[in-house]
Formats: structure tokens, C-alpha cells, sequence
């Protein structure tokens, strides 16, 4: 994000589809995803290329009380304009880059202020909860948004699960960095691994989520397979991908961008129009579907989600705590 100028169409985005559908061509399918092998979902891979890093229905998830009632983002756009450092920089690379990624066997490290470390594996975390589907406005910082029917169980479940004790006060989430499988991730453009953080009370939210599915299918390599956090009411890179370890923490957890940038990103990452980005407006947003010349909407105050998650932030002051 440092990266980027001021207005978040560049031309190399413009063409950068047409590359994806050509060189999808000579791709072939990577291996089998762990939900597969949980009875969770079923289905074949073909031989289309994005079929391998997707395409594999998810049988039973519950529909959510929770949803916008807005037009969903074409799912071609969901799974080829992504951010994804670990797979490069521009929006295009992640899905080419990444499909060879193997999200599968997955496991994932609990550790800090819990009764003791130990692990998961994506199947018994699949256990926790029954899969719910959530529809949520997205909001990136560079300016765009999407809305993405996202499947997933709360995070709450999993927390429970591991433990935490009256001194964790933050949670901190680890992406992997694994230099073989994620090309970009031999480039210093962040401090790798890729880490975010919540306060507890934001984790423990109803609306945050992890999600392992969207658009009914399991999630794409791109998108932050096998397991990634979504927490609609904040700027999209709290949403950490492709998470290996949950920490639990008295202190506020050092997060990436804070470290790359932090006059410009901040640990609550609040989507909010009256604090502007240093560089650019945060008053209005494009959202990603419409094509390239539809009329900016106004963004809404934690993203629309004021009325679940207003409180948490009641007596802060958010122009220092952005
Ligand atoms: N590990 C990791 N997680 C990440 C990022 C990243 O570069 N690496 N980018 C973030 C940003 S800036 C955004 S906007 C969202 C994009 O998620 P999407 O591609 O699924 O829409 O992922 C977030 N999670
Ligand atoms: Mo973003």
C-alpha cells in the first residue's frame, strides 16, 4: 500500500485480467484442499486451471442474519483483483501466483497468555462451529471496495477454544512466509511474516470471522486459503491470510504496516471518512465490479457497521487511534 500513488487505478490493473485468462490457460490443477478430505465438501478438480485453487462446493453452511443487502461483487473480481504481498504486488499476481500454493495439511499454533500452547489442525477447527455464510462490505485503504459472500465461523469459537487467560488483552495473527511457495515473500516489501492483531473485545465480535469459503465455494488460494480473518467494520489489511499462529498478548501486537508505515496505518484500522489517509481521501470509495469509470460512493462510518461494533470504540479518541 505504501507503494501506491495517490489514485488506485493504474493502467497495469486495466490489462491485467486479459494477462490472468491467458496464461490460465497453461496451468495445470495443484493438489487436493483438507476441507475435501473432512467430508466437508465434496467435488473433483477439473482440469480449469482456477479450479485448483477453488471450485470445490462447500455442502452445509448456515445462511446468516448477517448480510448487506447490496449487489454482491462478480466473483472473477473477488478471485483476480487481490492483495496478497506474499504473491506479489500488483492486484493480478496473487491469483497466478498462488496456484501452486498447497493449503493443505494445515496447522495452526496457539501460543502466549493461554493455559498452554498447543495446535490445531483445519479439521477439527472446521469442528468448532457450523459453517456460516456472511455477506460483508469490504473496505481496502487504497480506496476500493468490494462486497463478498464469505463462508466462515466466528472467531469466538476458536478462541474459546484456545484457551486465553484474564492477561491476554490482544490477539495477534501470523501468516505464513514460506519463501518456496510464496514468491513475493522473498522480496522485502513488509517485515514477513505478514502479522495483524485485535484487541479481544474486537475478536470476541459476532461480525468478525474466519473465513475458510466464498461464494459457496472452498477459499481460493488467493484469497487467503485455508483460513483467513475477516473483520468487515476495519480497513481490509487487518484480514490477515493464509494464519499459522494465534498469540495471545498483554501488549498490543507489532503489526506489519504499522511497522512499514505508522503515520499512515494504524493498529484499530477503524474504516472511517473523516480520518484521511495521509496521502489520500478515505471519504469515498470505488467500488470494484462497476467498471472503471462508475461514480465513487460515500463510505460509511466503520463501514456501515455502526450499530454492532460503535461501542467498542465509545470515549476513544479515533483521529489518534486510526
Ligand atoms: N498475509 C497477507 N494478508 C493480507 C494481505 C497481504 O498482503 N498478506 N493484504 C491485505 C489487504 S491490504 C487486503 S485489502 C485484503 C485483501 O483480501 P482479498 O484479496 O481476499 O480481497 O487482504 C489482506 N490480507
Ligand atoms: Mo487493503
Amino acid at each position: 500500500m505504501l507503494i501506491h500513488k495517490k489514485s488506485d487505478v493504474i493502467p497495469s490493473e486495466i490489462t491485467s485480467k486479459e494477462n490472468f485468462e491467458n496464461r490460465r490457460t497453461i496451468i495445470k490443477a495443484a493438489g487436493a484442499s483438507l476441507l475435501s478430505a473432512s467430508g466437508i465438501v465434496t467435488g473433483l478438480f477439473n482440469n480449469n486451471a482456477n479450479a485448483a485453487i477453488s471450485k470445490q462446493k462447500i455442502n452445509a453452511y448456515l445462511k446468516s442474519k448477517y448480510g448487506a443487502d447490496e449487489k454482491l461483487t462478480p466473483y472473477d473480481d473477488v478471485t483476480t483483483y487481490n492483495n496478497y504481498y506474499e504473491f506479489g504486488t500488483s492486484k493480478s499476481d496473487p491469483a497466478v501466483e498462488s496456484r501452486l500454493f498447497k493449503p493443505s495439511p494445515w496447522t495452526v499454533s496457539i501460543e502466549g497468555a493461554v493455559k498452554k500452547n498447543k495446535q490445531i489442525g483445519m479439521d477439527d477447527i472446521l469442528k468448532l462451529a457450523p459453517l456460516e455464510e456472511r455477506i460483508y462490505r469490504m473496505r481496502c485503504v487504497e480506496g476500493w471496495s468490494m462486497v463478498i459472500p464469505w463462508i466462515g465461523l466466528p472467531l469466538s469459537k476458536l478462541i474459546q477454544w484456545a484457551e486465553p487467560t484474564a492477561n491476554a488483552k490482544y490477539v495477534e495473527f501470523v501468516s505464513l512466509a514460506d519463501e518456496l511457495m510464496m514468491p513475493g515473500a522473498r522480496v522485502p516489501v513488509l517485515d514477513w511474516p505478514y502479522i495483524e492483531g485485535l484487541r479481544m473485545d474486537e475478536a470476541m465480535n459476532p461480525l468478525t470471522i474466519m473465513a475458510v469459503g466464498l461464494y459457496g465455494e472452498v477459499l481460493p488460494n488467493q484469497n487467503g486459503a485455508p483460513m483467513r480473518l475477516v473483520v468487515p467494520w476495519k480497513y481490509g489489511f487487518k484480514g490477515a491470510k493464509a494464519i499459522v499462529k494465534i498469540r495471545f498478548s498483554e501488549t498490543m501486537p507489532k503489526t506489519a504496516w504499522v511497522k512499514a508505515g505508522p503515520r499512515e496505518y494504524g493498529f484499530y484500522a477503524n474504516v472511517n471518512p473523516n480520518v484521511d489517509h495521509p496521502r489520500w481521501t478515505q471519504s469515498s470509495e470505488r467500488r470494484i465490479g462497476g467498471g472503471l469509470f462508475t461514480r465513487r460512493i460515500k463510505t460509511q462510518m466503520f463501514n456501515g457497521y455502526v450499530e454492532e461494533v460503535g461501542q467498542l470504540y465509545s470515549g476513544m479518541d479515533l483521529s489518534k487511534n486510526f
